[in-house]
């Protein structure tokens, strides 16, 4: 009989469990957050969706970069993964002036030491990805931090490393997005070490949540671009004019349906696969 898993951490919609010494399980719930705040009412399948959707970016990434995927279990939402030595950055890539890019390019013209372009808009895309590494907040936000610092933290021939997988895993990826619909602004991966040294790439890969997928036929720049994922959502909370601090308000089910169904299709246009095929098989998206 194996052990019980034992929970190690919980995220703000994940909870982690450690199943042996060498392997630990991701659970994605179907919990949602909108501006940093988990709402009382869940969007059903969603940890599936994006469980679902790291899984098939792992699978098509390996050759880029091994990752710590060992199995989807059969219920869609857990990730059976090797357990790492991660390293104490977040590896954000940016191919789209947005979010805490946008506000530090309004303030000083810079992002994490790269020196932008006079003139660019909010949205915009950059004239090439940037890597703009920041900390791990233990609460409150990340913090972007410049290369110099980021390379104290892990060491500067690591960061040249993780820099260089990171960009080509954000190329790859943000080109097979826009080829489907879909805009991924920016993303955020974290790495780790197995016991070899070897770096892996862990947590999740090009979700909704660790990413800004946006519309493409409703892209525009010079100002905030549509959420593919959370539009409704945000839409409905600013309806309401609710101040933003917990608790959040209890969502409609129309709202509920229609943001299932952008998941949904999310899943359904990068990967190719019903999601219905998913559910039935979760093996399918690695295969
Ligand atoms: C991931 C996180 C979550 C809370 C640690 N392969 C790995 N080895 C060691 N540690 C991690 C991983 Cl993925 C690891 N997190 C983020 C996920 C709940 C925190 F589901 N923390």
């Amino acid at each position: 009989m194996p052990d019980a898993a034992v929970h190690v951490g919980s995220g703000k919609v994940r909870e982690l469990y450690a199943l042996d010494d060498d392997r630990l399980l991701l659970v994605a719930s179907d919990r949602i957050s909108t501006f940093d705040v988990v709402l009382p009412t869940e969007i059903p399948d969603k940890g599936r969706v994006l469980c679902g959707l790291s899984a098939f970016w792992f699978a098509r990434t390996g050759a880029t970069c091994p990752n710590h995927l060992l199995e989807i279990r059969p219920d869609g939402r857990s990730m059976e993964c090797r357990r790492l030595e991660m390293l104490p950055i977040e590896c954000v890539v940016r191919g789209y002036l947005a979010g805490s890019g946008w506000k530090d390019y309004t303030q000083t013209g810079v992002v994490c030491g790269h020196e932008l372009p006079a003139g660019l808009h909010e949205s915009d895309r950059l004239p090439e990805p940037i890597f703009t590494p920041a900390t791990k907040a233990e609460a409150g936000h990340d913090e972007n931090i410049d290369l110099e610092t980021a390379a104290g933290l892990v060491a500067s021939e690591r960061l040249e490393q993780v820099q260089a997988t990171a960009l080509a895993l954000y190329e790859f990826a943000a080109a097979h997005a826009l080829e489907r619909g879909i805009v991924i602004a920016d993303t955020k991966f974290e790495f780790g070490l197995d016991a070899d040294g070897t770096v892996l790439l862990a947590d999740e890969a090009f979700t909704p949540d660790s990413s800004r997928f946006w519309p493409a036929d409703e892209y525009a720049a010079g100002g905030p671009q549509p959420s593919f994922d959370k539009q409704f959502v945000r839409d409905y909370c600013e309806s309401l004019g609710w101040d933003k601090t917990p608790p959040g308000p209890d969502l409609p089910d129309e709202v509920v349906a229609g943001t299932r169904a952008r998941y949904v299709e999310a899943f359904e246009r990068l990967t190719g696969i019903g999601f219905d095929r998913y559910m039935d098989d979760p093996g399918v998206v690695v295969r």
